[in-house]
């Protein structure tokens, strides 16, 4: 495509141009004189979906004649961010399409930021999966990527009067020009009722649910291309429908009425989306999403496994389930019945093959976050699987029995069931029972797993946990959000970066070079003026670009510790208050996340930054020095501004809490410095770039047990440090509250007389470590030769190293590469091949 002479460019391009009009008035309804924004946004898609769709056709055909195996990577969560850019960069059709854009009058940036992004994810876990999706197709590795159609994503985030405000998400509202529905592959699933015992014709004892609602599953598959290779996977979601055919005077709803009341309960399935750091227990219809999920996604999987072989004895060999997370852990029991029950296979061989074709990524410690459900309720909605979990439970139990005999804690620690108090399903102990390999998400996070909280799994079943630190893709996270940066590093070291990220080492020799160094600070200025700018249009807020900009963008939690930084803030200021000729390095302060609707403190935490942020940015005497800005809506979008932008990336969480972190990995490779704990990623990425380019502070996991044992008394840190003393009487007093006491008195007290997360403990170490932080950026030489340094070592954090720990360390599977033969679109955009002449059809 690069050596193509200027005709046939033109050519290319007028194609380009009339296919654009083609969608607008045959897909749209209208000409360029009614035609909207969102009518061009559609069109440009829809010519860019076009020609996905013939990769993505050639890429099926592939796989049906190679029958390689496949992953199948299960998620409650799918957070794709916006589609048009990415393809565009993936697909290498960038240029064209500005040229064609700008040729027919149109602005392709403008129509690429129009695009709202699918809130089909809460965070990390459900981006991480779209990063993987990323890597697998860039690799050429078949897989597929299962998860739900939830009609309302992630709320929206309003802050009103400094506290955050919830909107509903209405993503589908102006049309997705990514999806394609496939009714024919619609999928039933049940729900309630009961089981009972039946013999078949040889006097073979079975079992069959007799459920009390069955409902369909329709998925809309939307194609997931590679970067700049012939493989398109693709992500299949599942929308829940009424049954049309279903007979309701078996349930006696006979009547019309409360046929479409059962309808509306139908589609209420996947109206919404739970937040995953959200409490969910007995919240009936998460469970219902769950299994929705897992039983659409594994007949899907049997279904075509089925279409090219005539049993399942082999169905590990071609599909490999990844369950991410406990959310869709349900997977273990459900394949069993679909096994045992509808294929007639018998138990010891489903096991067999259930165990080989699953494995689980653990994904947090928090031993809140641990999923379980009520026995009653999992037990009245999924009867059958219940049943299966206590054979498949009795069994277990009797293997930890036969190796551990007489240890009656162990027993109970590792039963699926919890019977300490009133009964629960443990889904951790469900996924690690049913999963062939168990994974954590960062090297310190999988020794805890093995030293903690997967202690007797891991004596039971050495070598069965493993790690792969998690990474992101650079195609996403540097070409497409920062295009400054992308041009800079390809003009010194050539492209191949974007497919092998640790080419960038190759930056390293030019971290003392002036020139290089210059173009480098040039790069972040930019992007940090496109930042102020956009500011100064939301909330009139003016800021220099040359100051340094600070930032923490992350759900908001107590464990994350944005407190924390409040804490830092507030001592800044007291500084100045009490010195006012004091001169410090000037920052602004960025904040970004939601709180799940909930959760009290996070919430308070919210209005508490936007409490000081109020009084700091209005105070004439500090506000030069420091500024505090709280994102609204953080989401992937102002993720693509935020992460070029920063200098310094606050990763503060308490060591031991975050299992990896994956923002951290995408600021650093934009080029800014962390200040940071030793905690998830974060001790993997100082190794990675040097101690001496990383801000460490606070105490490591093994001081923590320490000080845990030995008694932790917040009051000690507050009654010893005068400047913590006074930040904490600063908020207590009502200074940020207009002489409110009560306002954050909640925060204040946690701190005092809890401090789960040693906030107070690690404070004065924060504190002189930021200090180091503004000095350093003061010596504009030293910090820029940190920040290529940090740019060039962190080949490690690309998805692309992880996908290939995975497929080698978890799933046992290949790249398949797709060969394809570059064929004239014709006018409509439709392309036809045929696979030996290379004729069109
Ligand atoms: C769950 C819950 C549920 C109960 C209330 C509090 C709470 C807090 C956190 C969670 C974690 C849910 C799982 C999750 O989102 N884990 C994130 O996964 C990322 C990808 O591996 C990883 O980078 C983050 O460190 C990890 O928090």
């Amino acid at each position: 495509m690069t050596d193509m002479s200027p005709d046939e460019r033109n050519r290319r391009i007028n194609k380009l141009k009339r296919a654009f009009a083609y969608n607008l008035f045959c897909r749209q309804g209208v000409t360029s004189r009614s035609a909207s924004l969102n009518d061009y946004y559609l069109a440009v898609s829809y010519t860019l979906r076009d020609r996905m769709q013939h990769f993505f056709v050639n890429s099926v055909e592939k796989l049906l004649e190679k029958d390689p195996k496949i992953v199948c990577y299960l998620s409650a969560e799918f957070l794709t961010g916006p589609h048009l850019h990415n393809n565009l960069v993936n697909l290498g059709l960038y240029e064209d399409f500005a040229q064609a854009a700008a040729e027919t009058g149109l602005n392709l940036k403008e129509i690429i930021n129009h695009e709202e992004e699918p809130g089909l994810g809460s965070g990390g876990l459900g981006r991480l999966a779209v990063c993987y999706l990323d890597s697998l197709s860039s690799l050429q590795i078949p897989a597929i990527g299962y998860g739900i159609r939830y009609e309302y994503g992630m709320f929206n985030q309003k802050i009103v009067n400094g506290w955050q405000k919830e909107f509903s998400d209405r993503w589908l509202h102006q049309g997705n020009p990514w999806e394609i529905k496939k009714p024919v592959m619609a999928c039933e699933v049940s729900f309630g009722g009961r089981t009972e015992i039946y013999h078949t014709e040889k006097g073979i004892r079975r079992i069959r649910w007799r459920p009390t609602r069955v409902i369909m599953g329709v998925p809309y598959d939307t194609p997931i291309p590679g970067y700049k290779v012939n493989t398109v996977n693709y992500l299949r979601l599942w929308s829940t429908e009424s049954h049309t055919s279903f007979d309701f005077s078996e349930f006696n709803t006979g009547d019309y009425y409360s046929a479409v009341a059962d309808k509306l309960k139908a589609e209420a399935i996947t109206k919404i989306l739970y937040p995953s750091d959200e409490q969910i227990e007995g919240k009936q219809l998460r469970l219902q999403q769950q299994f929705f999920l897992v039983s659409c996604s594994l007949q899907d999987m049997i279904r075509l496994h089925l279409s090219r072989h005539s049993s399942l004895h082999n169905f590990y060999e071609h599909f490999q389930g990844q369950l991410n997370d406990t959310h869709p852990a349900v997977a273990v029991p459900e394949l069993m019945r679909l096994l045992v029950d509808i294929h007639l296979y018998d138990w010891d061989e489903a096991w067999k093959i259930t165990r080989k074709t699953l494995c689980y990524t653990n994904h947090t410690l928090l031993p809140e976050a641990m999923e379980k459900w009520p026995l009653d309720l999992f037990g009245s909605l999924l009867p059958r699987h219940l049943e299966i979990i206590y054979e498949l439970n009795r069994c277990f139990l009797d293997e930890v029995r036969i190796k551990y005999p007489g240890d009656d804690g162990r027993l109970q620690r590792m039963s699926v069931i919890d019977e300490t108090g009133p009964r629960y399903v443990r889904m951790v102990n469900l996924a690690c029972m049913g999963a062939k390999v168990i994974n954590g998400v960062a090297a310190l996070h999988t020794n805890l797993l093995r030293k903690h909280t997967l202690a007797d799994w891991d004596a039971m079943y050495p070598g069965k946990i493993r790690n792969v630190t998690n990474g992101v893709t650079p195609r996403r996270w540097i070409a497409v959000s920062n295009p400054r940066l992308t041009q800079l590093i390809t003009e010194a070291i050539g492209e191949k970066w974007l497919t092998n990220l640790e080419e960038l080492r190759r930056l390293e020799p030019l971290a003392d070079d002036a020139a290089f160094q210059e173009a480098w600070r040039k790069v972040k200025e930019e992007n940090k003026r496109d930042f102020a700018e956009l500011m100064e249009c939301r909330d009139n807020i003016c800021v220099d670009p040359s100051v340094m900009f600070d930032v923490q963008v992350k759900r908001i939690h107590e464990y994350k510790r944005q407190h924390l930084n409040i804490l830092h803030i507030i001592t800044l200021y007291s500084r100045i208050k009490a010195n006012p000729s004091l001169r410090i390095t000037p920052r602004l302060f960025v904040f970004g996340g939601k709180a799940a609707p909930g959760y009290f403190m996070a919430k308070r935490i919210i209005k508490l930054i936007n409490s000081v942020a109020q009084v700091i940015n209005n105070d004439p005497a500090v506000r030069d020095q420091i500024k505090i800005f709280f994102i609204p809506n953080y989401s992937v979008k102002i993720g693509h501004i935020v992460y070029p932008m920063a200098n310094l990336s606050e990763q503060i969480s308490q060591a031991g809490m975050e299992a990896s972190g994956t923002g951290n990995m995408k600021f650093s490779m934009n080029g800014a410095l962390t200040i940071g704990t030793l905690d998830g990623a974060n001790v993997e990425i100082r190794q990675e770039v040097g101690q001496e380019n990383f801000f460490l502070f606070g105490l490591t996991v093994e001081q923590i047990m320490e000080l845990r044992q030995k008694g932790y008394r917040p009051m000690d840190y507050y009654q010893n440090n005068e400047s913590l003393r006074a930040a904490i009487e600063l908020i207590r007093c009502g200074h940020f509250s207009s002489g409110d006491r009560e306002l954050f008195k909640s925060i204040v007290d946690s701190l005092l007389y809890d401090d789960r997360y040693m906030l107070l403990a690690d404070y004065q170490d924060y504190i002189d470590c930021q200090d180091r932080v503004s000095r350093l950026f003061e010596d504009k030489k030293s910090w820029t030769r940190m920040s290529i340094l940090n740019t060039a070592r962190m080949g490690k954090f690309s998805s692309d190293r992880s996908i290939l720990e995975y497929s080698r360390k978890v799933w046992d599977v290949q790249p398949c590469p797709v060969e394809l033969k570059w064929q004239e679109l014709p006018e409509d955009g439709i392309l036809f091949h045929s696979k030996d002449s290379g004729e069109q059809a």
